[in-house]
C-alpha cells in the first residue's frame, strides 16, 4: 500500500497530478478526446460516453512511490450516430498516442445526458405526439417533461439492434410544476437515439390527469413550522483530517477517494495506521451498479427498470453540494472532472463532501463501587456524494470510523415514480399517494464492488452462521449455541443470500499474518437490511440484472471485471457481469479477492412518499473482527468538553 501524502506533484496542463490513481484531470480529459477525435478522424455525429483514468496495474499502484513518475492512460467509449458503432479506445497522455482502438460489436453505450435534452426536444416536436396530448387537453408541447427511460431487452424483433428510449412524460402548468404529480398516463413515445427521431408514439388510452399540482418546493410551502433553534456546528480549530490532492489521512486511516461518471465515487487503498505500519484492508470500492425494477404487469410499465450506475452514469448525474444545505460544519469538497458528449471536459464543483461527524458514544463503563465512569466520544469521517437520476436522488455516504468500522449508507429520496389511475380506482401494483395518482411497487438493489486486501492480498471468505446444538450429552442444559465457519473456496460456494435468522454474516480473513492470539487477521462484512427481488427467473430483468440474485459474489481479481452487469447493460439482452465473471467457478481461496455484495431496498409506495419522499437508509458495514488485537480505540482521549464529576 502506498501514501502519497508527501509526493512530489507532477504538473500536466494546469492541474496536478500525484498519484496514478488521481482521477483524470480536466485538462486530460480535454487532451484525451482530442488525440482521439484527431487520430481516429472522428466527425460531429461520434459522442463521447466515457473519458477516464485507465487505472494502472495494481502491482504499479502497490509500488509507487511519492515522487515517481505518473504513467497516465485514458480510456474512452465512443459512439458513431451514424454507423450506430462503439469503440473502446485507450490513449497514451504521455506519448499523446492511441494505442488501442476497438469495435464493439453488439452493445449500446449508456444513455448521455446530451441525449436526454436533445430526446426531449424531438419528442415535444413530433406531430403524433403533440396529437396524443391534445386529447388530453394539453396544448402547450414545452410544458410537457420527457423522460427517457432505457428500453431494456424484451426481445422484440423491430428493437433489435436499435438504440432506443422510452419516454415517458408529464404535464405541467408552469417549469417550476412538480413533474411527477400529472403523469400523462398512456402515452409512451419510443425515440431511436441515433437517427433522435421518434420512431413511434404509443396510445394505451385515455386516463384523466391527476388534480392536485403535488408541489413541495419553498414558495409553495404557507407555513413553516417556527420551533426550531440554531444549531451550530463548528470546530473551531478546524477539522482533524488531512488531505493533499486526492489523499486523505484522518484518525489512523488513509485512503484516497476517486470519481468516475458511471460509479460516482470511489474509495481507494484504504489503510489503518495500526502497530507502526498502515494495514492494507481495501484496494478499491465503488458502487459498481444498481437497477430499479418495478413490479406493475401493465401497459408497458413493465419495462420500467433502470440501471443508474449502467445506464445513466450515476456519477455523471452527481450534484454540486452546498455548505449548510448539503453539508453542514467544517466541510472539504473535492471537485468531479468529468467529460461531455463531445469529449470536452466540465467539471461539477463540490462533488464529494467530507467532514466529521460526531456520533454519539464510542464506549463507556461505570464502576458504581468506586463511582468511575470512563466514556469516550465516537467521532467518523463522512465521504459522500448525491446524485439526482430522474426523479429519485441517491446519496452515498462513506463512513470512516475510530475503531476500524467501514460503513456504506445509501439515502433514498427524491420523487417517487408515478402513473395516473382513474378515479375512484384501487390499483394492486401500486399504493394511491395523493387523488388519483399511483406509485407503483418496486425495489432497488445496488451492487458494491469491493477488492479485499485485508493485510495483503492473500485473502480468503468464509461465512459464519449460528448454529444451535442439539439437546445431548454436549448439550445436557439444552442452552448450547456456537458460531460455525464455513469456508467459500470457489466462486460458486460463495454466492450467498442473507439469513438474519442465523445471524449471518462474512469474514475476509488472511491466514498468512494471524493477530497476537493466533487468530487469523478478519474484515467481516455484515448485512444490513435486504431483499430479493420478486420478478420471476424467467423475467427479463433477472436476465439482465442476475447480480440482485445473490447478496454475496466473490471473484479472484482481474483487472476489467468491475462491473455487476458487466461493461454494457444498456438494452443487453442478460448474463453479462457477474453470473457470466463467474461462470468458470474459480477459485477464491488464499487469494486476491474481490468480494460484490447486492443490496436490495423494497419500497412499498405510502403516501408518506408524497409529494417527495423523506430519506430511507440502507446499507452494510465491513467491521474489523480479529484483525486487531484488542479494542484499537483506548487511546481516544476523554473529550475536553466532559464534565469532570463524570470520572468520579
Ligand atoms: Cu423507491
Amino acid at each position: 500500500m502506498t501514501i502519497s501524502a508527501k509526493a512530489t506533484p507532477q504538473t500536466l496542463g494546469d492541474s496536478i497530478v500525484a498519484h496514478p490513481l488521481d482521477p483524470l484531470t480536466a485538462e486530460e480529459i480535454a487532451k484525451a478526446s482530442a488525440i482521439l477525435k484527431m487520430e481516429r478522424r472522428l466527425g460531429p455525429r461520434v459522442r463521447f460516453e466515457t473519458v477516464v483514468l485507465r487505472e494502472s496495474e495494481k502491482a504499479e499502484v502497490n509500488g509507487f512511490r511519492a515522487g515517481d513518475a505518473v504513467r497516465r492512460e485514458a480510456f474512452l467509449v465512443v459512439l458513431d450516430n451514424d454507423e450506430a458503432a462503439t469503440y473502446e479506445a485507450v490513449v497514451a497522455l504521455d506519448t499523446g498516442q492511441v494505442v488501442s482502438w476497438k469495435h464493439v460489436p453488439g452493445v449500446q453505450p449508456r444513455v448521455m445526458f446530451d441525449e436526454f435534452v436533445e430526446c426531449e426536444a424531438a419528442v415535444r416536436a413530433d406531430s403524433r405526439f403533440q396529437e396524443a396530448i391534445k386529447k388530453r387537453g394539453i396544448t402547450d408541447p414545452s410544458l410537457v417533461m420527457v423522460d427517457p427511460w432505457s428500453a431494456g431487452n424484451f426481445g422484440f424483433d423491430d428493437e433489435e439492434g436499435k438504440r432506443l428510449v422510452l419516454c415517458r412524460n408529464f404535464a405541467r402548468s408552469s417549469p417550476n410544476d412538480n413533474g411527477y404529480a400529472r403523469p400523462i398516463e398512456g402515452v409512451t413515445a419510443v425515440v431511436d437515439l441515433n437517427s433522435m427521431e421518434v420512431i413511434r408514439v404509443d396510445d394505451y388510452g385515455l386516463v384523466p390527469l391527476p388534480p392536485d399540482d403535488g408541489n413541495y418546493a419553498a414558495e409553495f410551502v404557507d407555513k413553516f413550522r417556527d420551533d426550531l433553534k440554531p444549531l451550530d456546528i463548528t470546530q473551531p480549530d478546524g477539522p482533524s483530517f488531512r488531505v493533499d490532492g486526492w489523499s486523505v489521512e484522518w484518525q489512523k486511516w488513509h485512503l484516497r477517494v476517486g470519481f468516475t461518471p458511471r460509479e460516482g465515487l470511489v474509495i481507494h487503498t484504504v489503510g489503518y495506521e495500526d502497530q507502526g505500519r498502515v494495514r492494507p484492508v481495501l484496494y478499491r470500492a465503488a458502487l459498481s451498479d444498481m437497477v430499479v425494477p418495478y413490479g406493475d404487469p401493465g401497459k408497458d410499465h413493465y419495462r420500467k427498470n433502470a440501471f443508474d450506475a449502467g445506464e445513466y452514469g450515476i456519477g455523471s448525474l452527481t450534484n454540486s453540494l452546498t455548505l449548510g444545505c448539503d453539508c453542514l460544519g467544517e466541510i472539504y469538497y473535492f471537485d468531479a472532472a468529468l467529460n461531455t458528449g463531445n469529449g470536452e471536459a466540465f467539471t461539477i464543483p463540490n462533488a464529494v463532501c467530507m467532514h466529521e461527524e460526531d456520533y454519539g458514544i464510542l464506549w463507556k463503563h461505570t464502576d458504581w463501587r468506586i463511582g468511575k465512569t470512563e466514556v469516550r466520544r465516537s467521532r467518523r469521517l463522512v465521504i459522500s456524494s448525491v446524485a439526482t437520476v430522474g426523479n429519485y436522488e441517491y446519496g452515498f455516504f462513506w463512513y470512516f470510523y475510530q475503531d476500524g468500522t467501514i460503513q456504506m449508507e445509501i439515502k433514498l429520496t427524491g420523487i417517487i415514480n408515478t402513473a395516473a389511475v382513474e378515479e375512484g380506482e384501487i390499483p394492486k401494483y401500486g399504493t394511491i399517494v395523493a387523488p388519483q395518482l399511483n406509485a407503483h411497487i418496486h425495489q432497488h438493489f445496488f451492487n458494491f464492488r469491493m477488492d479485499m486486501c485485508v493485510d495483503g492480498d492473500n485473502n480468503s471468505v468464509y461465512e459464519v452462521n449460528t448454529v444451535a446444538a442439539p439437546p445431548g450429552p454436549d448439550n445436557p442444559h439444552n442452552n448450547a449455541f456456537y458460531a460455525e465457519k464455513t469456508l467459500l473456496s470457489t466462486e460458486h460456494e460463495a454466492q450467498r443470500v442473507v439469513d438474519p435468522m442465523s445471524g449471518r454474516y462474512w469474514v475476509v480473513s488472511n491466514a498468512s499474518t494471524p493477530n497476537a492470539l493466533g487468530q487469523p487477521v478478519s474484515y467481516k462484512l455484515m448485512p444490513g437490511e435486504n431483499i430479493l427481488p420478486f420478478a420471476h427467473p424467467e423475467a427479463s430483468i433477472i436476465k439482465r440484472a442476475g447480480f440482485m440474485t445473490k447478496h454475496l459474489w466473490v471473484t479472484p481479481y482481474q483487472r476489467d471485471e468491475i462491473s455487476a452487469t458487466g461493461p454494457y447493460p444498456n438494452q443487453h439482452p442478460g448474463g453479462a457481469g457477474l453470473p457470466e465473471y463467474t461462470k468458470d467457478n474459480r477459485n477464491v481461496e488464499n487469494t486476491d479477492v474481490v468480494v460484490w455484495y447486492t443490496l436490495g431496498y423494497h419500497h412499498v409506495p405510502c403516501p408518506e412518499d408524497w409529494p417527495i419522499s423523506p430519506v430511507a437508509y440502507c446499507g452494510f458495514s465491513l467491521k474489523p473482527v480479529g484483525f486487531f488485537d484488542t479494542n484499537p480505540v483506548l487511546d481516544v482521549p476523554p473529550n475536553d468538553q466532559c464534565d469532570p464529576s463524570c470520572h468520579g
